[in-house]
């Protein structure tokens, strides 16, 4: 069963550029509304475990590297159709594809520093969302 949440982060590339408030507002603009959020900074063993998924792929290493080197913001977003609504309102990983009005159109450099993550199915939402809020933590 679809559920109406979706978990984000705003990665380390738009954090150092001061992109917080610019991408929260594009997020908010397009209805989704905040229920848990969070500055926080993954080890690399996090985003090892974040990450796992891509363990075998061949920019496993550089997306460690590139996701622990500074903070994050984390989040849970509610929206009818979160899931596929985020990854519409994301555009597309390498960000020459992404159309415009896209958050990664906007503010992201490249297919590895890409700007915001967002997860691609409601199974992997609840697991992503629960790798960063305790049940305390969401509203
Ligand atoms: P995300 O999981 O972060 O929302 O991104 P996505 O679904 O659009 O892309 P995915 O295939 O899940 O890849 C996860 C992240 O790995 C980095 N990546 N680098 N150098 C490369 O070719 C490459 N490909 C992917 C990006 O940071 C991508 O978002
Ligand atoms: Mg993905």
């Amino acid at each position: 069963m679809a559920t109406n949440r979706t978990f984000t982060m705003i990665k380390p590339d738009a954090v150092e550029a001061g992109n917080i408030g610019n991408i929260l507002k594009m997020i908010t603009d397009g209805g989704f509304k905040i229920v848990a959020m969070k500055l926080t900074h993954l080890s690399e063993t996090d985003a090892k475990k974040f990450y796992a998924v891509h363990a075998a792929r061949p920019f496993y290493g550089e997306l460690v590297e590139f996701m622990s080197r500074g903070p994050i913001v984390a989040a849970i977003l509610e929206k009818e159709n979160a899931v596929e609504d985020f990854r519409a309102l994301i555009g597309a990983t390498n960000p020459a594809e992404a159309a415009e009005g896209t958050i990664r159109k906007a503010y992201a450099k490249s297919i590895g520093e890409n700007a915001v993550h967002g997860s691609d199915s409601d199974e992997n939402a609840a697991i992503e969302a629960a790798f960063h809020f305790a049940g305390r933590e969401i509203f």
